[in-house]
């Protein structure tokens, strides 16, 4: 029998580090890039890599990352194919939500009818990085592994966020220490010369391989960890089956980016619009697949613009651009100035009626109104920004709201369907 590959996304916890974009939608379904959705990532590699059994295990289900999913990813029903949604809230037995993302794996065991020969991939879901998983495959059969963490070098001042191990050249692990902060046991992380010479990723000082949260498991040691009542991969599952199993790990010599932060998720997106940028969206071999839509090219009336990533179906009127993503939908009226910012559109367009006027009961029109300036900021999707708007955190606290505009991280964020009404000022 051949081994199956199960592919599980984590579609994020509790404690969300991305809101306030996930108050009204899962991670999974955070637009991403313009067009499309941070689960678009995982996926991709996932397909592009030949697996197509692909697990998304989210806290909630929101209606929109459902519709995503099943108007972005059709299968033919000979090639076994499928991405599924397994979410806490309908699973019957014990606590709804899942304790983490350990527990959330074992809370589904039973969905995925797994034999003890088959091999778990378990993906985070807000990662940006493209990577072809049979090489790890490979790796992890070859050397006969019950475990495969996948690593990335990270410098020694980003280690605290991550897990570190220290592997032996053979690229067993020896040690795995979860988001470690003292120094001294940082420092004693830090990868060989030797190690650090093979590979192209550079950092500054002292240099640590990272966990990238990504794992292979054999379904038989998957099932006999989770056993246990560990809630996570990383902070217990982990390091408890170091010594007990085998144990190894990946290098991935790629562009990698957790993007689970308000701050890493704003700048790795404002990195797109890099006259080359380090994530890719132009791979054909390796494509990002997304929602098929069928809107129109994006209208410019007149506009200054510099570095930008303009999505379909936007119309821009005589307005100043720089450093952006412009998602979807977007409309930017005239006079508007927006430097550093993400927007990401709106679901559907405003219709005029006969007499030329815009058919939402005289709410202030979605998109950015006239005369607008807005800097280092995230417009969620369908917002509606009144003429006159000016938004910029500089100078204010880290944390931060007013009038349901929230600062978070040092970025200023409109949440989803928010109006700032003509005149505010922030
Ligand atoms: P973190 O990213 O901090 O560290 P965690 O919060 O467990 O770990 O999240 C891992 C992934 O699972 C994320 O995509 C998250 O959204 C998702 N997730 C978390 N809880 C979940 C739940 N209850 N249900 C569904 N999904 C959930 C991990 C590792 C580190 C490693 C970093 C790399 O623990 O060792 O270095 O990832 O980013
Ligand atoms: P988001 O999480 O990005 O804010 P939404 O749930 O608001 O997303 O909707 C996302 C997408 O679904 C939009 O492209 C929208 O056009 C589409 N959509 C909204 N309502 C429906 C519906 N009833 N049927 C099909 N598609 C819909």
């Amino acid at each position: 029998m051949r081994k199956r590959i199960i592919c599980v996304i984590m579609g994020g916890g509790r404690g969300s580090r991305l809101r306030p974009l996930t108050q009204q939608r899962c991670k999974p379904a955070v637009p991403l890039a313009g067009k499309y959705r941070l689960v678009d990532i995982p996926i991709s590699n996932c397909l592009n890599s030949g697996l197509n059994q692909i697990y998304v295990l989210s806290q909630f289900n929101t209606a929109s990352l459902h519709r995503h999913i099943q108007e972005s990813y059709k299968f033919d029903p000979f090639g076994g194919g499928f991405v599924d949604i397994l979410s806490a809230e309908q699973t019957e037995s014990g606590d709804t939500w899942y304790q983490g993302t350990a527990d959330a794996v074992r809370q589904n065991l039973m969905h995925f009818g797994a034999r003890d020969s088959d091999l778990f991939l378990i993906l985070s879901g807000d990662q940006l990085y493209r990577m072809d998983f049979n090489p790890m495959i490979r790796q992890h059969i070859e050397g006969k592994a019950d475990i495969t963490v996948a690593a990335t070098t990270v410098s020694k001042d980003q280690a605290p966020a991550f897990g570190l191990m220290r592997v032996e050249d053979d690229f067993s692990i020896q040690e795995f220490v979860e988001k470690p902060e003292d120094p001294a046991l940082i420092d004693s992380l830090t990868i060989s010369e030797k190690l650090q010479g093979s590979l192209t990723q550079e950092h500054d000082g002292g240099v640590c391989l990272a966990s990238m949260g990504l794992y292979l498991f054999n379904a038989g040691v998957l099932r006999e960890a989770l056993a246990s009542n560990d809630a996570d991969f990383g902070k217990e599952i982990i390091p408890n089956l170091l010594g007990q199993k085998k144990l190894d790990s990946y290098i991935f010599d790629g562009y990698w980016e957790d993007i689970g932060t308000v701050a890493a998720f704003f700048e790795a997106n404002l990195r797109l619009t890099d006259t080359v940028p380090p994530f890719n969206f132009f791979d054909q071999e390796n494509r990002i697949y997304s929602r098929a839509r069928f809107l129109p090219a994006s209208k410019i009336n007149g506009a200054s613009i510099e570095r930008a990533v303009l999505a379909d179906g936007c119309i821009l009127s005589h307005c100043s651009l720089n450093r952006v993503v412009i998602g979807i939908r977007s409309m930017i009226r005239e006079g508007s100035k927006l430097e550093n910012v993400v927007m990401m559109g709106a679901d559907s367009f405003e219709l005029e009626d006969e007499d030329g006027n815009l058919n939402n009961n005289g709410a202030v029109p979605v998109g950015v109104g006239k005369n607008c300036t807005i800097r280092n900021a995230i417009i969620d999707k369908n917002a509606r920004i009144g003429d006159g708007v000016h938004l910029d955190p500089s100078g204010l606290p880290d944390m931060y709201a007013k009038d349901g505009v929230i600062i978070r991280d040092g970025v200023l964020i409109v949440p989803k369907s928010v109006t700032v009404p003509t005149g505010f000022s922030l």
